[in-house]
């Protein structure tokens, strides 16, 4: 979709990439630059593969009249952040070799290297492979990683839907040749699907922007199912998935002060049965493919699409594509978003545990920990949607070992409510796009507002605070009950009542606040919540009730502040 206007400049760079080949090839070669050709960082990014520089060393590498400190972000392709122990150790390998020594687990289950160096990029993917892993398409205008509630291993109905999300992800893999050509030396992945020089389902020019899909399984929303350009609902009945709610349209990027850019929680629009459920998806990145918004990219999510020609006529344009309507949608019931944290044991007498690891960043003793453990699991870790850990299918024999390599490691979850549920983006000092900190400034923000929490009582509530450096959305902060959007340096607006379930977006309640301004202005709400709250109450159904924020009932309405 166009209408005649000029399409965006990434148009053309993919139609004359040859599938995402460009130049990469011979920009790696150039050994007088850190850096590759503007056009080949747009198409690196199909590769999973980020050009950035630290940007906490730009003023002095100026100063020198240096080129900017160069390094690349690799991210991988996980459907459901399941990893074997072994492929761990082997990514723990990788960040230690070849990237910053940190593994930086993200909000769509998968695994960031920082600060490889252009030497390094190659190698590292090679050993990615090498470990029967990839990072193919973890960025880029494609779909990318499908997010599944975490841990198959809790029950058959998990192991479904992770099947479900795997399914997905291989039948929307681009099937250019371009990644092993480049990457692996036409090496074939081990086990990998077959190549093949067409995209019979993206074209030469790929999705008109990314595509992002999730499947969950009530009662947790935990994959925040609502921020999807497609959800998936598993509908349990009778003890078994007897299909999937599908949820279209969510997403959260906007702009500063473009009021036409807003986040959207997706709409639900029928029902399918699970064997429809991979058709629905490909159908559904049909209709966006062909009729996103080609030429501005601000505008180019599904989101979008469905906003300028109403949900109606894209349902019709899903039906036509299916050659059979969805059923009606059936009645569900999400009792939160984030991860329920702690040991759980699954159905078939495996235990689980999830970790809380803050912000996703491993590093350190953490990371030493993990590999320690990760040498004597036989289970799996399952990296989830909200930066967190699980670590899966511990045998009754093994679970004496893990609990005492968890103790002598002191790896337990933090005390805490809100720490427990807070999630930042990476920001600063890789992101490029950052306008402010989030995950270095995130934990003391907390550690400040827990005095206030503690001083009311509120010290263990549940309550989700997210951070992002910039409007972008990436730790989905407007779906929290308190989120934070940075501005400038040390600068964020304040955001209140996304619901605790992740179903409801939240609002902007005050701009341009420093620290100091945040706490104050959190402070006596959560003295007001404390007192007047009612039974079950979540903080952001309380500000709603109190009169302190408008709810917000669609992404068109955002930025309404009646
Ligand atoms: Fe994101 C761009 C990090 C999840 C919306 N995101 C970026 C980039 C690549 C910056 C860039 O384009 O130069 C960031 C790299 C930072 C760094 O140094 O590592 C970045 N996004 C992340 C991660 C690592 C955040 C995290 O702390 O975990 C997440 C990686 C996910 C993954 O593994 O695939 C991440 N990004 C998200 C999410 C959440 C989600 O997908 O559930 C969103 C909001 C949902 C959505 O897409 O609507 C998100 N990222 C964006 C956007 C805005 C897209 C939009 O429609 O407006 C950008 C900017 C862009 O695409 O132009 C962006
Ligand atoms: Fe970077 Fe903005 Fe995403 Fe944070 S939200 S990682 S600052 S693009």
């Amino acid at each position: 979709m166009s209408d005649g206007r000029t399409l965006s400049r990434n148009e053309a760079i993919k139609e004359a990439s040859n599938f995402l080949r460009g130049t990469i090839a011979e920009g790696l070669g150039q050994v007088v630059t850190g850096a590759i050709s503007d056009d080949d960082q747009q198409l690196t990014k199909f590769h999973g593969i980020y050009l950035q520089d630290d940007r906490d060393l730009r003023p002095e590498r100026a100063k020198q009249k240096m080129e900017k400190a160069f390094i690349f972000m690799a991210r991988l392709r996980i459907p459901g952040g399941v990893l074997a122990p072994e492929q761990w150790l082997a990514m723990d390998a990788i960040a230690e070799e070849r990237a910053n020594g940190t593994l930086r687990m993200t909000t769509r289950q998968t695994i960031q290297f920082h600060g490889i160096i252009k030497s390094n990029l190659k190698p590292a993917i090679a050993a990615i492979n090498a470990a029967l892993l990839d990072t193919v398409a973890a960025c880029g205008d494609v779909n990318r990683n499908v997010i599944c509630t975490p841990n198959p291993y809790q029950s058959v109905l998990h192991a479904e839907a992770l099947k479900l999300a795997d399914g997905i992800s291989a039948h929307l893999r681009p099937r250019t040749g371009a990644y092993h050509e480049i990457w692996i030396d036409g090496e074939k992945i081990a086990g990998g699907e077959e190549e093949a020089e067409d995209e019979p389902i993206y074209g030469r020019t790929y999705m008109p922007r990314k595509f992002k899909i999730a499947v969950a399984v009530p009662p947790h929303n935990d994959v925040d199912v609502f921020a999807h350009d497609l959800g998936l609902i598993a509908m349990i009945e009778n003890g078994r998935i007897a299909g999937y709610n599908v949820v279209v349209g969510g997403g959260m990027g906007m702009t500063h002060g473009e009021p036409d850019t807003y986040p959207r929680t997706g709409d639900v629009i029928g029902f399918c049965t699970p064997d429809q459920a991979i058709d629905i998806a490909e159908k559904v990145v049909l209709v966006q493919r062909d009729h996103g918004d080609r030429s501005d990219r601000k505008h180019a999510r599904l989101k979008y699409t469905i906003d300028r020609n109403g949900l109606d006529w894209f349902g019709d344009e899903l039906t036509a594509r299916l050659g059979y309507a969805l059923a009606p949608a059936r009645p569900f019931v999400f009792e939160r978003s984030g991860d329920p944290l702690g040991w759980i044991k699954g159905d078939d007498g495996h235990t689980h545990f999830t970790l809380f690891v803050e912000n996703g960043r491993v590093k350190g003793k953490l990371r030493t920990a993990l590999a320690a453990i990760a040498r004597v699991h036989t289970g799996k870790f399952i990296i989830t949607p909200n930066q967190n850990l699980v670590i899966a299918g511990i045998t009754p024999e093994q679970e004496p070992l893990i609990r005492a390599l968890l103790e002598e490691h002191g790896l337990a979850n933090p005390s805490g409510g809100l720490r427990r549920n807070a999630m930042a983006c990476v920001a600063l000092p890789t992101c490029g796009l950052a306008l402010a900190e989030s995950e270095r400034y995130l934990p003391d923000l907390v550690t400040a507002l827990e005095t206030a929490l503690l001083e009311n009582g509120l010290a263990e509530d549940e309550i989700t605070i997210r951070m992002t450096g910039c409007p972008n959305g990436c730790a989905r902060p407007y779906l929290a009950e308190i989120g934070l959007v940075g501005r400038t340096p040390g600068v964020y607006n304040l955001y209140l009542g996304g619901a605790f379930d992740g179903a409801r977006l939240n609002k902007l309640f005050r701009e341009d606040l420093q620290h100091d301004a945040i706490v104050a202005a959190l402070t006596p709400l959560f003295a007001q919540y404390a007192k007047e709250r009612g039974a079950g109450e979540h903080f952001s159904d309380f500000v709603i009730r109190a009169g302190h924020i408008a709810p917000t009932r669609s992404g068109r309405t955002f930025h309404d502040r009646s």
